[in-house]
């Protein structure tokens, strides 16, 4: 069969990355998908085992920092489109540890454009190279208001710097070569497969073993909470519909402190696990704050959904409640991931490959 696209998605074994490849295999059936992957601590292709089989996916591992592989994998491919979401995306490891963070996404970043120029050679027509991207590359809000795609970059994390760097170089790449490209800058998402190092996870999956839920500082920092299969919808829209060499902004308009969520999914999980109302929430203990905390992060989403028709298509309520589930019913991958049991696995899968 020949397909009327290629389209390369970075990271599509992550959390977000999964529900893209998911939407993409499933909606497009025309599409041929790589996913190329470098299966981290973060990437699992367990989340990905009902479209492994489809005939419009590929599987690619592989580390979009090496050079070499990254130049030769676009040669023999010759991708017309990429959906860029390899990341280091947790911003407690980048304060641990920034280096990986550089590495992989401002040089890996660049890697990529560098390969998409050299086998697109000016000739743009109907190529597209999307990079997804986060609201914390502007920083805090202190005073009210929101971030707009006008908004200044102000990054206050190692995470979010690389991010930011990864941003100016993805423009630059279209301001100085033409490289057709796409921004977008989403809030925090949640839902199915998120590893467990992520607030709403971490919380689910204390509450189910009885351990402390750590609120950092006072629990009063806010952040604005999208569904994860509606980011992998934006995407969708922007990818096919986006003007090229445009930002667009991408959240839930649904925000939280850290303190009221956590109690919700306490409620919610005492609900469901039939305890005792507050069982859970005496659970909470407060610790030391995250350095350089971000207070408030708030996505004003209007040119989306002016510009795209993209809205959010899910309640908070709703979608939590489908999360919850969904850790509820899947125990086994959570005792999976943070075992190491996977890694071990997939580490003899493919070592030899
Ligand atoms: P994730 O950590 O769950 O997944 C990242 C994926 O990238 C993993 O599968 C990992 O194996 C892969 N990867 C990491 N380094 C790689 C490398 N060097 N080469 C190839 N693959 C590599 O992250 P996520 O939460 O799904 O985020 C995906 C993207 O969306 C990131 O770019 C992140 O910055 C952005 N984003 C995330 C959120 C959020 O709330 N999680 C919000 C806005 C934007
Ligand atoms: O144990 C915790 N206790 C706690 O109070 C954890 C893990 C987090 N927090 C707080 C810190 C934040 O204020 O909860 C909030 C959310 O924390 P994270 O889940 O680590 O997300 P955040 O730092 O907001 O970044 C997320 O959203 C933007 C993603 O991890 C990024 O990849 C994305 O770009």
């Amino acid at each position: 069969k020949t397909f009327s696209k290629k389209i390369l998605i970075t990271g599509g074994a992550g959390f977000i990355g999964s529900h893209v490849v998911r939407l993409f295999v499933n909606k497009y059936p025309d599409y041929m998908i790589y996913n190329l992957d470098k299966l981290t601590y973060a990437g699992n292709l367990a989340n990905l085992t009902d479209v492994e089989k489809a005939p419009n996916y590929k599987f690619v591992k592989g580390d979009i920092v090496d050079t070499g592989f990254i130049s030769a994998l676009f040669n023999e491919n010759k991708f017309d489109g990429v959906i860029h979401l390899a990341a280091e995306s947790h911003v407690d490891r980048s304060i641990e540890n920034p280096m990986e963070f550089i590495f992989t996404n401002i040089v890996g970043t660049v890697n990529l454009l560098n390969a998409a120029k050299g086998i697109w050679k000016d000739n743009y027509d109907g190529k597209v190279f999307y990079h997804v991207s986060t609201d914390e590359v502007y920083g805090s809000l202190h005073d009210g208001g929101f971030f707009t795609e006008t908004t200044s970059y102000d990054p206050q994390s190692p995470y979010s710097a690389s991010k930011a760097g990864s941003d100016h170089f993805v423009r630059a790449y279209h301001n100085t070569y033409k490289i057709p490209v796409l921004v977008s800058n989403c809030s925090n998402n949640y839902g199915q497969n998120q590893f467990p190092e992520k607030l709403l996870p971490l919380m689910i999956n204390n509450i189910i073993n009885k351990k402390p839920l750590p609120v950092y500082g006072k629990g009063e920092n806010v952040r604005d909470w999208l569904y994860v299969v509606d980011h992998a919808r934006a995407i969708d829209v922007i990818f096919h519909k986006g003007k090229i060499g445009e930002t667009y902004n991408i959240g839930g308009n649904n925000e939280w402190k850290n303190i009221d969520i956590v109690k919700l999914v306490c409620k919610v999980m005492d609900q469901k696990l039939g305890r005792a109302s507050g069982e859970s929430e005496s659970l909470i203990t407060y610790v030391k704050d995250r350095a350089g905390h971000d207070l408030r992060y708030a996505i004003d989403a209007t040119k989306i959904k002016q510009e795209l028709g993209w809205e959010p298509s899910l309640q908070f309520e709703e979608g939590l409640n489908i999360t919850v589930d969904w850790y509820l019913n899947n125990q086994e991958w959570l005792e999976n991931v943070t075992s190491g049991a996977y890694q071990n696995y997939y580490q003899l899968q493919y070592s030899s490959k």
